[in-house]
């Protein structure tokens, strides 16, 4: 069997999506020959899905840049790391010495929290460099449940998840784990799990304006109108009150500012919401009394809820439904989860215990408050673009792609190039990274370890699972972490030199050691090397499982993790941990926040508000991960994904048919694409997907560009945000939709 002999199975973490399966990688000659799932896997237990299979595809891809490149006008060049970071700190200095750091700003990616030493470094690039603000995909993603768990809970990543496996009664809205595989939820095989609560009698209820492929796994579809569900599940509590249902169960000491919230409720009937949510009073009533019913339930609420114009609301709302029918901090409810290693995202932030991180400044252009540090993405347009003091000059972006990702889409595509300097930390020549002068590409995922940071803070259980390097990196590459640090530096004024990389290094592990309690220069003396492989071996080691360095006689190190290949699993997230992970002032939950209450007139006036006659959401494809896997050809052949589903009779109005090319234009901009005329969208809604547009000239894509789908965010008008955190309304938008005439 020569095949036998040449053929070498690796494990590893798929570090995709936050489902984190665990994987079979079987090399042959250096090649990738086939992905399957590790069924002996602790955690995902044999689950996987398309995209897993094709780690190998993203690794061998020809157009995935294994050396840095430089930018002289049109055309490009590799060079030696020693050279790319040369021009990075030809590019710098001139602008920090003339303007100041602070024309120099960050854009972080979702990648970041996929990846070993992105994750554990950014806060090193963002905490030394001395750049004053970023800029994330957080505010088109989850920065309205970071406002929520910051005032209930006291810290932003404090986020209580759905105990989806002990559940008999789930309310999924806004999510599509059918998609998404879940999210701010890690839970292999969602679907599988939907599937289980309805065999053992239990319940699931989809709030979607789209039938997705997740209501294929539930009970009921409830249709909504975008962007309404706090005025839902303001009904509910509403009901919760009037009808004498509120349990607050294990919480009753916990909890404060219950008579507030009462009384705010009061005005919200089942029948004041209807219209404009969609949802039958008589539906809305019977929900409320579902969920104080049942022993074992929970909501969930997840982008659909986040991205929209009440997103605050509507995210602060679902944990509070969950509270009142004391569905909360116990098992089936939402709970929260105990990671076996912490995140550096769950350290304390001493600057929001100082001032409430809210509104400390605005941006420069057009005055949006700061939220827990950020303003909108769609600011960094302007910001580059408008002349004055105080303007972009230079930018980094790490593992993002905003010319896809960011509202308004269109303006930044075209203020980038006025950059006098822009580094991207990314793997292929893309929409964004077009634009850079420096392009510092990260390893592959397969030649680098693996093992999540915050995504554990997320699991539904507490396991552990190491995944080591399937490749060898080439000669002189430096992991991300490096590149990281050098960057900060080259920011700080200065050329790295040998030995730099390390002393950083170092002096941010010694931080992270002094936060445990712990001497820096006892545990350092355990380590011959640093970076990320340190730091994980510290949060284990210091987490809940953890030996603290000998204290704890049987306790885990992460060599134990590394001998056990599949993993080692150490239970179902515990009951009663919220006085544990609570970081309020006065050790309470204060059901009913002002910065967030004082947001419901707004939500009020909504309701006399007419609904819009033709309103885009987006959507995720389960073969699509945000805008950068569609390089990959199994993942993009077959049927055209990027369409716009439009309800049949909204399509006879507008006299579309189906498959035909129509033009959909908002105030922001329009885009001509296909119309899928399907029933499984609601009335006056329309849905594009999120992450297509690979037409740009100047990209090295070559195979998404044979497909390259339109922009959905060129229709998402900047401005439209959830006021007060700031996030991304791309649900909801404004929209008319018309055939285009054939030429
Ligand atoms: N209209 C609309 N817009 C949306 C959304 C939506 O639902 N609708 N969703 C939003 C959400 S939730 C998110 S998270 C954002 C995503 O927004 P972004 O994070 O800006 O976009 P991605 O498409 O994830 O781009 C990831 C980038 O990282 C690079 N990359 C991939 N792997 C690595 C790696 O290991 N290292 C490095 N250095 N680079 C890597 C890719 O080449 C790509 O350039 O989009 C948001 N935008
Ligand atoms: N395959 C795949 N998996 C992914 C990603 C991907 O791009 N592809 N992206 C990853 C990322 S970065 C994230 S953040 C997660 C997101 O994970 P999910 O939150 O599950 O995201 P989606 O699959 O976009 O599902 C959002 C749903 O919200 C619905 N929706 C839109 N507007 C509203 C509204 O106003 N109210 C309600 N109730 N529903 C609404 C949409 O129709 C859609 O079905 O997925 C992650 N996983
Ligand atoms: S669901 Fe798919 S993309 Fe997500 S971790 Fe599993 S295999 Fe990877
Ligand atoms: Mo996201």
């Amino acid at each position: 069997m020569a095949d036998m002999t040449e053929r070498r199975i690796h494990l590893r973490t798929c570090p995709l999506c936050e489902a984190m399966c665990g994987l079979e990688i079987a090399v042959e000659d250096g090649q990738v020959a086939l992905i399957r799932p590790d069924r002996d896997d602790v955690w995902s237990k044999g689950f996987i899905c398309p995209k897993g299979t094709t780690l190998g595809h993203l690794h061998h891809d020809p157009d995935r840049l294994r050396a840095p490149m430089v930018r002289d006008g049109e055309t490009w060049r590799e060079v030696t790391w020693a050279e790319a970071f040369d021009r990075c700190a030809d590019l710098l200095h001139p602008v920090i010495e003339q303007h100041g750091i602070g024309a120099v700003t960050a854009y972080v990616g979702n990648p970041t929290a996929h990846n070993f030493s992105l994750g554990r470094y950014v806060g090193v690039l963002i905490g030394m460099s001395g750049i004053p603000m970023i800029y994330s995909a957080g505010t088109v993603d989850q920065w309205p449940k970071n406002v929520s768990s910051q005032l209930l809970y006291g810290s932003m990543w404090v986020i209580p998840v759905p105990d989806v496996p002990r559940t008999d009664f789930v309310v999924v809205m806004g999510a599509n784990p059918h998609a998404s595989q879940g999210s701010l939820l890690a839970c292999p095989d969602v679907l599988g799990e939907l599937d289980a609560i309805r065999e053992r009698g239990g319940t699931v209820i989809v709030v979607d304006p789209r039938r997705t492929g997740t209501v294929d796994h539930a009970d009921e579809w409830i249709p909504i109108t975008p962007g309404t569900d706090a005025a839902l599940l303001m009904a509910v509590v509403h009901v919760l009150f009037a009808d004498g249902l509120v349990d607050l169960g294990t919480l009753s000491n916990l909890v404060t500012g219950v008579d507030a919230l009462s009384e705010l409720a009061k005005e919200w009937t089942p029948e004041a919401v209807e219209t404009t949510t969609g949802v039958p009073a008589e539906r809305i009533r019977r929900l409320a009394h579902e969920l104080a019913a049942v022993e074992r339930g929970v909501v969930y609420g997840r982008i659909g809820l986040c991205n929209q114009e009440f997103g605050t609301l509507a995210s602060w709302l679902v944990d509070v439904v969950n509270m009142l029918t004391r569905h909360f901090d116990v098992p089936g409810g939402l709970m929260f989860p105990k990671p076996v290693a912490w995140s550096t995202a769950s350290l304390p932030r001493p600057d929001h215990d100082v001032a409430p991180p809210f509104a400390r400044w605005r941006s420069r252009v057009r005055g949006a408050p700061e939220v827990l540090g950020q303003v909108p993405i769609s600011c960094l347009a302007e910001e580059i673009a408008t002349p004055g003091e105080g303007r972009i000059r230079a930018l980094i972006t790490v593992a993002g792609n905003p010319v896809i990702s960011a509202p308004d889409a269109g303006r930044l595509d075209e203020a980038l190039p006025q950059l006098d300097c822009m580094i991207s930390i990314d793997n292929w020549l893309n929409e964004t990274t077009r634009h850079a002068h420096v392009i510092l590409p990260g390893l592959s995922a397969l030649e680098q370890p693996h093992y999540d940071e915050l995504i554990w803070s997320f699991a539904v259980r507490s396991a552990a699972r190491w995944s080591p390097p399937v490749f060898p990196p080439g000669d002189d590459r430096p992991a991300e972490w490096e590149i990281l640090i050098r960057l900060a530096l080259i920011c700080a004024g200065q050329r790295p030199g040998p030995g730099d990389v390390a002393a950083v290094d170092d002096g941010f592990f010694d931080a992270l050691v002094l936060s445990q309690g712990l001497d820096p220069a006892t545990v350092r003396a355990n380590y011959r090397d640093g970076g990320p492989e340190r730091i994980l071996d510290l949060s284990i080691r210091t987490g809940p499982w953890g030996d603290r360095y000998g204290e704890v006689p049987d306790g885990l190190t992460l060599t134990k993790v590394q001998e056990a290949e599949h993993g080692i699993d150490f239970g179902p997230m515990p009951a009663g941990r919220l006085p544990e992970v609570l970081r309020t002032a006065d050790a309470k939950v204060n059901v009913a926040p002002a910065y967030i209450t004082d947001d419901l007139p707004r939500l009020r006036a909504r309701l006399d508000r007419a609904n819009g006659h033709l309103v885009l959401v987006s959507r995720r494809d389960v073969r699509s991960n945000n805008s950068w896997m569609h390089n990959v050809r199994v993942l993009v052949k077959g049927k055209d994904r990027c369409t716009l589903q439009i309800n049949p009779k909204d399509a006879a109005e507008c006299g579309v048919v189906d498959g035909s090319v129509v033009r959909v234009a908002s105030e922001a901009g329009s885009v001509d694409v296909a119309a899928e005329v399907t029933d499984a969208i609601k009335l006056g809604v329309v849905c594009l997907p999120h992450g297509w547009g690979h037409d740009k000239v100047g990209t090295r894509m070559s195979v998404a560009r044979e497909r390259p789908g339109v922009n959905n965010n060129l229709l998402a008008p900047g401005h439209f945000v959830d006021a007060i955190s700031g996030n991304a309304a791309v649900n909801g938008i404004p929209v008319t939709v018309a055939p285009v005439s054939s030429r």
